[in-house]
């Protein structure tokens, strides 16, 4: 039987156990019962139900898109300051309206539910499309617990293969504190939701690595940087406490590492970089275009920071790619004005792909590279 990850918790139900709640006639309304009492759609007093699904472990409700479509869980996480909260906001802008939508004909993004909608439109859409500002530090799980940012995506499928519609593939995304992956007690909270993920993306800031520094100088926001490797390996650690893969064993969920704000770093890649030309993904991945980049920021990774880092990814996890990206495409003027040509992300939207491509919701296109 199908289970169901809690967004909200991230425990697992069978289907049957999700609670219902007894409707508006019922005489114990709001009362919650395991679906599978219910009969001919009714309660068990006989009477029609609220329409919604609960998690019988804190209660919040469910989703019908998210229920139906078995969602997939990304994890988005990194040191502060990494520019997390960046990326997530202006990837759901550009899969809605910008450069990838008109790359993915026929492709739609919509944002599930009341509090999805508010929260993008008040804590991403706002202030980096609306006011030009970049946005706020994310507040600590120790003060709210990651809220999922929960969308549904549609791609519409070629007329020959006679698929007229195509389930949507519902992603949440939980944007988490910086802050919260250095310390170990928090840590501990955000290892359940990375254990129930489907995909981890990590994303590393090269501002943070002392070698990128020496060359561009620092306009950081924040100081106090914690050590990005160390996230890796306490990620590595904690997955490995929690799962069920032997210890032996690398862990199989899907890592995508990120090197963030490579629009601080425009002389530094040569003319031939992979990294300077626009991606190839037009209708689906392009592994050959994946792959070179793979290689080129991997060698950057070594040079940059530390060897060490490739092997302990490749020690860890079975699947893992590199990327390298500019959310924003330009350095913001200061801590409340982006720069004034506006937001022109940069291969944004690879680590996304490559992970739908990896939960077939796209296809992998084998490129000659
Ligand atoms: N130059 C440049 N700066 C960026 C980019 N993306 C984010 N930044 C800046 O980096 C800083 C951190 O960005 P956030 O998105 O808030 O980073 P975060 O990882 O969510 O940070 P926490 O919430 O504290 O964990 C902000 O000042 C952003 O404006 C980018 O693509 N290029
Ligand atoms: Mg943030
Ligand atoms: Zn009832
Ligand atoms: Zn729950």
């Amino acid at each position: 039987m199908a289970t169901t990850k809690c967004p909200y918790c991230w425990t697992s139900h069978k289907r049957g156990e999700l609670h219902m709640r007894c409707g508006e006639r019922c005489a114990h309304k709001g009362e919650a019962f395991p679906e599978r009492q219910l009969r001919d759609g009714r309660c068990p007093h006989g009477v029609l139900p609220q329409s919604r699904r609960v998690c019988p472990h804190c209660g919040r409700e469910l989703l019908r898109e998210y229920v139906d479509s078995g969602g997939r869980n990304i994890a988005v996480i990194g040191s502060a300051d990494s520019g997390k909260s960046t990326w997530v906001g202006v990837l759901v802008h550009e899969f809605q309206r910008g450069q990838v939508n008109e790359r993915f004909t026929g492709m739609s993004l919509d944002l599930l539910g009341e509090e999805s909608r508010v929260r993008y439109e008040r804590d991403f859409n706002t202030p980096l499309f609306v006011h030009g500002r970049p946005l706020q530090q994310t507040r600590s799980a120790s003060v709210s617990t990651p809220e999922p940012l929960m969308f549904s995506l549609r791609f519409r499928r070629s007329r020959r293969l006679g698929a007229t519609r195509v389930a949507p593939v519902v992603t949440v995304f939980y944007d988490t504190a910086g802050e919260d992956v250095a310390r170990a007690q928090q840590m501990d909270l955000l290892i359940s939701y990375l254990d129930a993920a489907e995909g981890i993306i990590l994303l590393l800031d090269p501002l943070q690595m002392p070698k990128v520094r020496d060359l561009v100088g620092t306009n950081g926001r924040r100081s106090g940087y914690t050590d990005q490797l160390h996230v890796v390996n306490r990620l590595g650690e904690l997955l490995r406490e929690r799962s069920s893969t032997p210890v032996d064993r690398r862990l199989p969920t899907p890592l995508a590492v990120a090197l963030t704000k490579l629009d601080l770093l425009p002389d530094t890649l040569g003319p031939e970089s992979p990294l300077r030309q626009p991606s190839r993904h037009v209708g689906g991945y392009d592994d050959g275009d994946g792959l070179d980049v793979h290689e080129e920021v991997r060698a950057w990774l070594n040079q940059w920071f530390d060897p060490a880092f490739d092997r302990s990814i490749a020690n860890t996890f079975e699947v893992y790619r590199y990327f390298g990206l500019s959310a924003l495409g330009a350095p913001p003027i200061d801590g409340n004005r982006l720069a004034p040509e506006g937001v022109h992300p940069y291969r944004l939207e690879d680590p996304m792909l490559w992970l739908l491509a990896r939960f077939r919701a796209i296809k992998t296109m084998k490129g000659k590279r």
